[in-house]
């Protein structure tokens, strides 16, 4: 079994061709600025993903899956739920926060070593790599790979495809040239894309630790899955590792808040698709780490009982009782390094900054 916090040896459906929602193809550019005679300009091709299934079947409808959760002896509700349009501005709006640190300690080490991990990277997919951003959110990190990988195609998937096609759109107009295609996809369920699209080795990125929102069973699986999606080419993935509680509490409990509307709004998101009647006002914002685990947990505590209803169903919730968000995970060098080999990649490196909070690793297919 293989763990997060502790070192090595003590030891985180069906897919159709998708169905464009988007204008497919290139564009003559009238609507774009001036480009220099012969520049081709294209326009982001996107793909909507539906995972297959019945409406009503927790295991692949999301209205479904957050009302199981909620009935659940403990209260649960998968991370993925943060990101409806607002929850995805406002998980923006953590990121520059003094005290999340692992976007700008990321960023960090990209601009101390980007080279080196671009040639690690390069290495494997070869050059001009198609590279596939996973959970892409509004690009900006894919769109940072261009000047140090020069990909001949990016492919950006997201839970949320109305962000990632408007960002995809800006994206276009800074990169004129390049073969852009967002996938609205949840990969938590199962990661597939077709063949013909990403290529015989691609570089699969994901960045962020978002790894760290899956616990380690469920985190090998994703690997696995990242793994065959890679084929011949490589992984890119950003890990955050184990450093002082009160570091990381402090992150995810911020003195402006906005980590804590960033979880209520997930009750807002739970109002709309399944009409229920949260209201936000008496829940409130709970982040502790577990160190046994080696997880931040975040929950939604309730103020006072109350019984919240939804279509279909409804529940009671005393006072103190609380409803399980998300888990991050925080991982060693040497558990991580584990349990990519135990998904099957090869040549495991990483790079790290100053105080080694954060990772970043690059490791064969
Ligand atoms: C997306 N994910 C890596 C973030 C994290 O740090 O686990 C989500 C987040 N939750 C609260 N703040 C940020």
């Amino acid at each position: 079994m293989i763990s997060p916090g502790r070192s090595k040896g003590e030891h985180r459906s069906a897919q159709s061709e998708g169905t464009p929602v988007g204008a497919p193809g290139r564009s003559k550019g009238k609507h774009r600025r001036a480009q220099p005679e012969g520049t081709p300009v294209n326009t982001p091709r996107l793909l909507q993903r539906p995972a297959a299934g019945t409406i009503g079947d927790p295991a692949t409808d999301p209205a479904a899956e957050a009302a199981a959760g909620l009935l659940q002896p403990q209260a649960a509700v998968p991370p993925k739920f943060f990101y409806d349009a607002q929850g995805s501005r406002l998980f923006d709006a953590i990121t520059e926060l003094a005290e999340y640190y692992p976007t700008r300690t990321e960023a960090a080490i990209f601009a101390a070593h980007g080279a080196a991990i671009a040639q690690a990277a390069l290495a494997h997919t070869g050059a001009q790599p198609v590279i596939v951003d996973l959970g892409a959110g509004n690009c900006a990190k894919g769109a940072a790979l261009f000047a140090l990988l020069g990909p001949r195609r990016y492919v950006a998937v997201d839970i949320s495809a109305d962000y990632v096609a408007g960002a995809l759109a800006q994206l276009q107009r800074e990169h004129p040239a390049m073969d852009l295609v967002g996938v609205g996809l949840d990969f938590s369920r199962r990661l597939a894309l077709p063949a013909d699209l990403v290529g015989p080795r691609p570089l699969v990125f994901y960045p962020g630790s978002s790894i760290g929102n899956f616990d380690p069973p469920a985190a090998l699986a994703l690997l696995q899955q990242a793994r065959a999606l890679a084929g011949q080419g490589a992984l890119l993935i950003g890990v955050d590792l184990v450093k002082p509680v009160e570091v990381l509490e402090a992150a995810y409990d911020d003195a402006l808040g906005v980590t804590a509307a960033f979880n209520l709004n997930l009750l807002r998101h739970l109002n709309r698709l399944l009409g229920a009647d949260f209201e936000l006002r008496q829940w409130r914002h709970v982040a502790l780490f577990n160190g046994a685990a080696s997880r931040i947990e975040m929950h939604l505590e309730a103020r006072r009982p109350q019984v919240v209803r939804w279509r279909g169903g409804e529940r009671a919730f005393a006072a103190g009782e609380r409803i399980h968000t998300e888990n991050s995970y925080k991982w060693t060098l040497d558990g991580f390094t584990a349990l990519l080999r135990a998904a099957g990649f090869r040549e495991p490196r990483a790079w790290t900054d100053d105080r080694g909070w954060f990772a970043l690793f690059v490791a064969a297919a």
